[in-house]
């Protein structure tokens, strides 16, 4: 009757061990909407929630992404786990999925009946009607992805809490300690923020963040079977190529400012390596084609036994598969994509090729660099360092 034993002891555990995972955390929590821009903003904006709550001590819930489809106007919210483990990021702090907090936690920690949703200053509701000078509120729930968000997990605010003048930089000032004194575990349990309590781009002391969010086994593993399976073998350069009609005319900005978006990544957060430049943003397609060739050529003088033979291309508009097709058939090098558009798989794929060449303004490209830069894996950027007038005037460059 050993095994029985044993049986029990395993599965009693096992009991004990969920239930303390479930026991309620003394100093709080907080939880938020990533309900500002898509995946690589909601990565930036999750790092520096990460880093906020280990600074305030709470358990940070961990929000589904939020995504967008053609034609739906509401959001979809995604399980934070469908994409990233939840175990790796205990090594940094404590987290909980937002599902197990509201089923398993909320109706103590959180009743319906003292849901305040905080914001920095007043939002003001897109209707009229529901603003009152007398009663200023956040309209947490105001508007998609706002209400939609909310709405996944039944909850609704009863009051709003104006934070300001508070901010979110704990690296640079005793902002947490603040934070505690003015909001305390007992008397606030749950810190509940309309938008992310972080800055975007993400901040340079949270980029080393991105090695606690380790990709499900799911993608991990869907990744190494397309590597494998339809990549042939070799090496291989992976791409993004960010150049959509949304993209174009966000790179319009680029004239009126000192950086864009991620640039900080490529120009340095105080602009150390240089100004922005259009072609940071929309690279022509001779200076891809240029470019690439460039990369894979000297990755075959340096590294002789580890010849590139293909390219994958993750794009969210043209993925130029036959352009580059031509440009590298005299090389032997095949070019791929995915049969169907996904996002993360790309994502996923991208963070494990050989070479990879991104765009700098780009948050998607950011989190592909700063999942690299966890694994010592080399990134470019397309069209930086900026070529010199003499070169672009170039009229071919034979390779
Ligand atoms: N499948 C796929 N989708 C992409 C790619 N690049 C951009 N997208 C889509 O466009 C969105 C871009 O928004 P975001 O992630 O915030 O990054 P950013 O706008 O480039 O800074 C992504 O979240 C994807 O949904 C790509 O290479 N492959
Ligand atoms: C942080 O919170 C944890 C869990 O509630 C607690 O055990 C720990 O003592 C707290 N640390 C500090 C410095 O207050
Ligand atoms: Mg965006």
């Amino acid at each position: 009757m050993q095994w029985l034993k044993l049986l029990i002891y395993l599965i009693s555990s096992l009991i004990l061990k969920t239930n303390a995972q479930f026991e309620r955390d003394p100093n709080g929590y907080l939880v938020y909407c990533p309900c500002m821009g898509r995946f690589g903003n909601q990565a930036d904006h999750f790092l520096g929630s990460l880093a906020f709550a280990r600074a305030l001590n709470r358990t940070l819930i961990l929000p589904p992404w939020v995504e967008y489809r053609k034609g739906e106007l509401r959001s979809r919210q995604v399980p934070f786990d469908t994409y990233f483990e939840v175990e790796p990021l205990q090594e940094f702090h404590r987290v909980i999925l937002m599902s197990d907090f509201m089923s398993h936690l909320a109706d103590e920690v959180w009743p319906a009946s003292e849901r305040v949703s905080f914001c920095y200053m007043e939002r003001k509701s897109l209707q009229q009607e529901k603003n009152d000078p007398n009663a200023p509120n956040c309209h947490a729930k105001d508007g998609n992805p706002f209400g939609p968000f909310w709405d996944t997990y039944n909850i609704d605010f009863v009051a709003s809490e104006f934070y300001g003048p508070l901010h979110f930089d704990v690296h640079h000032s005793a902002i947490a300690t603040k934070w505690q004194q003015s909001y305390t575990a007992d008397k606030w349990p749950v810190l509940a923020f309309t938008g992310a309590p972080a800055s975007f781009p993400v901040q340079l002391e949270n980029r080393v963040l991105q090695k606690y969010l380790k990709w499900s086994p799911r993608y991990r593993e869907a990744a190494r079977e397309f590597i494998r399976n339809v990549l042939p073998r070799g090496a291989f350069v992976g791409l993004h190529l960010r150049n959509g009609i949304d993209w174009v005319r966000a790179c319009e900005h680029i004239k009126d400012s000192q950086q864009l978006f991620a640039s900080p990544q490529c120009l340095g957060y105080k602009n150390e390596r240089g100004e922005l430049y259009t072609e940071l943003c929309m690279p022509t397609k001779e200076a891809i084609v240029r470019q690439l060739k460039r990369i894979i050529k000297n990755v075959r003088q340096s590294q002789p036994k580890n010849e590139v033979k293909s390219v994958f291309v993750a794009s969210d508009a043209n993925h130029m598969i036959s352009e580059l097709s031509n440009a590298l058939s005299r090389m032997d090098i095949s070019v791929h994509k995915l049969p169907e558009d996904d996002p993360y798989l790309d994502l996923a794929i991208l963070g494990q090729s050989n070479h990879f060449i991104g765009n700098c303004i780009s948050s998607y490209s950011a989190f592909v660099k700063r999942e690299r830069d966890t694994h010592g894996f080399p990134s470019y950027f397309w069209s930086f360092p900026k070529e010199k007038e003499r070169q672009q005037s170039k009229p071919h460059e034979e390779l």
